[in-house]
C-alpha cells in the first residue's frame, strides 16, 4: 500500500506532525536531507508505527499515492526553493507540494504562481502550536492553490486541534500566500499578547511591590475571566517556578528578548498597507529596546533609578490592571483584523475572519476563550471594519475605560514603561475622534512643499494650494496619497 502523504524534514515539527498523522490512520513517508535522521526516527519515536522512510526524493515520490502530497517541514527560505526545484522533475501534473514552515507570504505567492505554470499545486500553510501542537493538534492555516485543498483537507482537519464543539482549528484561508499571511498576523498578535502580559507583570512587581506568589495567584484568577488563555496560564506557571535555591527562576533570566522576524514582518506589512497596527509594532520595538541591555544599564546610572511606587488599594489596582489588559488586547486584535482586511481587499483573498478566529481558537500559542467572541462578532457582521464596534467588545471597552486610563496615567506618572497598553488607549482615542489635528499637518505640508489640501467646505477630491507667505508661487506638487 502506498503512502497517503510524504513529509520532508525530520526536526521537531516534522517528526511530531508525522506521528500525529500516523495516529489518525494516515500512512506517512518520511524523508530528511541527512539520511541518518530517517533511521534515527524510524528506530526511535516512529518504531512500531506505520510510518515508512525514504532515503531519496525519488524513493519518496515512488512510495506515494497519486495525486502525491508532499509536505516540507524544513527551514524557511532557500531550503524550500531548493527542495521544490528538486521535486519538480520527479512529480506529475496535479501533484501537491505543501510548505508548512514559517515562510514570508510573498515567497508563497511566488511559489504558487511558478508551480501553477508547471501544473503542480502548491499550498503554503501556517502551522502553530510548537512541538506539542504538532504532536497532538496544531492550528493549521492553509492557503494557495484551491484545487489542492480537497485532497489535503481530510488529513489536515484530522490532525488539527479541535474547539470545545469539536470543530477543527484548520480551514481553507484563501488563494496565494493568504495562509502564511494569516500565520504572520497570528505571530504578530502573539508578540502583542506577550508584551501586554509583561507590562502587567512589571506594574505589579515594581509598582505594587507584589511577590511572585502573589502575582501567580493573580494570573490564576485572571485565567478564570475573559482573559482565559494559554499565555496567561503559562505566565502563572512561570511566576510560580522556583530555581534550585528556592528563588523565582524568572528573575534570573536576562531581560533581553529574542525574535525570529514574524512580528517585524507584521509591522512592515502594516506600514506598507497604511494600517495603524500600533500595539503589535510597539511590542516589536519593546523587544528591540530590551536588547539594548548595556545602554539601558548605563542610562539608568546616568538618569537615576526610578522608585515607581504605586500607592493605593492593591486589589483595586489589580482589577484596574486586568481591565486595562483586556481592553488593550481587544485593540490589538482589532488592529490585526484591520490588517488582514486590508490585505484581503488588496489581494482579492476573500478572507473569512470568523474562520480565522476559529482556527486560532485551539492548538496555537494565542488560543483563548476570547477568540470565540471574535468569531461571534464576525458571524454577526462578516464585514465588521473595527472589532471594537461589535456590541460585546464595545461594552468591554466602555466599561474598562476609566480603569484603563487610570493605569496608563499612573504608569506615566511613576515611570513604568507600558508602551502597548498606552498606545492601545491612544489608538482608541484617535480612532474615536471625528476631527484629528491632521488639518494643521496638511497646512504644514502645503506651506513647505505645496502638497495641497482638501477643504471641509468643498467636495472631496478637490485640491487647494495656498501661497502661505506671499513669497511662494502658485505651482503645487503632485497630489498623491501614500
Ligand atoms: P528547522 O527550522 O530547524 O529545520 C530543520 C530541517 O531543515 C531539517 O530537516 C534540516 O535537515 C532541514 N534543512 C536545513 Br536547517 N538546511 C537545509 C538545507 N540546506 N538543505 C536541506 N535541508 C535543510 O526545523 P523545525 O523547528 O522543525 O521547523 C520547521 C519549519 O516549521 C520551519 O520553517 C519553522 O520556522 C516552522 N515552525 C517551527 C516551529 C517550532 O516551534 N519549532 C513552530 C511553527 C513553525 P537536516 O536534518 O539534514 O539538517
Amino acid at each position: 500500500m502506498k503512502g497517503d502523504i510524504g513529509v520532508i524534514g525530520l526536526a521537531v515539527m516534522g517528526q511530531n506532525l508525522i506521528l500525529n498523522m500516523n495516529d489518525h490512520g494516515y500512512k506517512v513517508v518520511a524523508h530528511n536531507r541527512t539520511a541518518e535522521k530517517v533511521d534515527e526516527f524510524l528506530q526511535g519515536p516512529a518504531k512500531g508505527t506505520n510510518i515508512v522512510g525514504a532515503y531519496s526524493l525519488q524513493e519518496l515520490v515512488d512510495k506515494l499515492e497519486s495525486p502525491r502530497k508532499i509536505m516540507l517541514m524544513v527551514r524557511a527560505g532557500d531550503v524550500v526553493d531548493s527542495f521544490i526545484d528538486k521535486l519538480i522533475p520527479l512529480l506529475d501534473k496535479g501533484d501537491i507540494i505543501i510548505d508548512g514552515g514559517n515562510t514570508n507570504f510573498p515567497d508563497t505567492n511566488r511559489r504558487v504562481a511558478t508551480l501553477k505554470e508547471k501544473g503542480i499545486h502548491f499550498i503554503g500553510s501556517g502551522v502553530s502550536g510548537g512541538e506539542e501542537g504538532a504532536r497532538f493538534g496544531p492550528s493549521i492555516m492553509p492557503g494557495g492553490s484551491p484545487e489542492a485543498w480537497p485532497f489535503v483537507k481530510p488529513i489536515f482537519q484530522a490532525i488539527s486541534a479541535k474547539t470545545e464543539n469539536n470543530e477543527p482549528c484548520c480551514d481553507w484561508v484563501g488563494n496565494d500566500g493568504a495562509g502564511h499571511f494569516v500565520k504572520m498576523v497570528h505571530n504578530g498578535i502573539e508578540y502583542g499578547d506577550m508584551q501586554l502580559i509583561t507590562e502587567a507583570y512589571q506594574f505589579m512587581k515594581d509598582g505594587l511591590g507584589m511577590t511572585h506568589d502573589e502575582m501567580q495567584s493573580v494570573f490564576i484568577e485572571w485565567n478564570k475571566t475573559e482573559l482565559n488563555s494559554y499565555l496567561v496560564e503559562i505566565t502563572s506557571d512561570i511566576l510560580g517556578y522556583k530555581d534550585t535555591d528556592g528563588e523565582p527562576l524568572v528573575e534570573k533570566i536576562l531581560d533581553t528578548a529574542g525574535q525570529k522576524g514574524t512580528g517585524k514582518w507584521t509591522g512592515i506589512n502594516a506600514l506598507d498597507m497604511g494600517i495603524p497596527l500600533t500595539l503589535i509594532t510597539e511590542s516589536v520595538f519593546a523587544r528591540c529596546l530590551s536588547s539594548l541591555k548595556d545602554q539601558r544599564v548605563e542610562a539608568e546610572e546616568l538618569f537615576g533609578k526610578k522608585e515607581s511606587i504605586v500607592e493605593g488599594d492593591k486589589q483595586v489596582w489589580i482589577e484596574a490592571l486586568r481591565q486595562a489588559l483586556l481592553a488593550s488586547k481587544i485593540i490589538s486584535y482589532a488592529q490585526g483584523f484591520m490588517l488582514m482586511r486590508e490585505a484581503s481587499n488588496e489581494n482579492g483573498w476573500d478572507l473569512n475572519y470568523g474562520n480565522v478566529a476559529l482556527m486560532w481558537r485551539g492548538g496555537c500559542i494565542i488560543r483563548s476563550a476570547f477568540l470565540s467572541n471574535i468569531r461571534d462578532a464576525y458571524d454577526i457582521d462578516p464585514e465588521l471594519s473595527f472589532l471594537g464596534s461589535d456590541s460585546y467588545f464595545k461594552g468591554i471597552l466602555e466599561n474598562s475605560m476609566s480603569a484603563w486610563r487610570k493605569v496608563a496615567a499612573k504608569s506615566m506618572e511613576v515611570g513604568i514603561p507600558m508602551p502597548s497598553m498606552t498606545s492601545a488607549l491612544t489608538f482608541l482615542d484617535g480612532y474615536t475622534t471625528a476631527r484629528l489635528p491632521a488639518n494643521l499637518l496638511q497646512a504644514q505640508r502645503d506651506y513647505f512643499g505645496a502638497h495641497t489640501y482638501e477643504r471641509v467646505d468643498k467636495p472631496k477630491g478637490e485640491f487647494f494650494h495656498t501661497n502661505w507667505t506671499g513669497k511662494g508661487g502658485d505651482v503645487s506638487s503632485t497630489t498623491y496619497n501614500s
